[in-house]
């Protein structure tokens, strides 16, 4: 069997809102990862708190969870060899005006916080923030 990990990200309410979920999800797919799990949904301020609990100390925390919690995202687990490293190679810098011409940041993001998708920074993060949105049974 090949050897595979997997990475979580979000689609972003900004990039949702501006209609890029279709083309964010078709550069995902055309890199080479596969959905193991994906749904729309919306989280709440308490639930955007709770999932950047780890920023709450940092002058953006209030705006960051206000933000997340402004419209729809969608939540989806990725599978692939070297997931998480790659993929934030694919998505590019946190602030879309340093990303790299051709990731997906510097493709639809507006600014480093409103920055169109999350990708994990480590394995166990990638778990973690996984379980957040789904049950061990969604995950095929
Ligand atoms: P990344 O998403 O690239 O891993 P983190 O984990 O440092 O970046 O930040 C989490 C989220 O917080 C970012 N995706 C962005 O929405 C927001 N953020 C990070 N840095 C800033 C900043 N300096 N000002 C406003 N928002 C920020």
């Amino acid at each position: 069997m090949r050897i595979t990990n997997r990475t979580f990200t979000m689609i972003k309410p900004d990039a949702v809102a501006e209609g890029h979920t279709g083309a964010i999800l078709d550069k995902i797919i055309k890199s080479g990862f596969r959905v193991i799990a994906m749904k729309y949904t919306r989280l709440t301020p308490e639930a955007a708190g709770s999932f950047y609990a780890v920023h709450k100390e940092r002058s953006f925390y209030s705006s960051l969870v206000k933000y997340m919690s402004s419209g729809t995202i969608v939540a989806a687990i990725l599978e692939r060899e070297n997931a998480v490293q790659d993929f934030r190679k694919l998505i590019g810098a946190t602030d879309p005006a340093k990303a790299e011409e051709g990731t997906i940041r510097k493709l639809y993001a507006r600014s480093i916080e409103s920055n169109a998708v999350h990708g994990s920074d480590s394995d166990e993060n990638a778990a973690i923030e996984g379980a957040f949105f789904f049950s061990a049974l969604e995950m095929f």
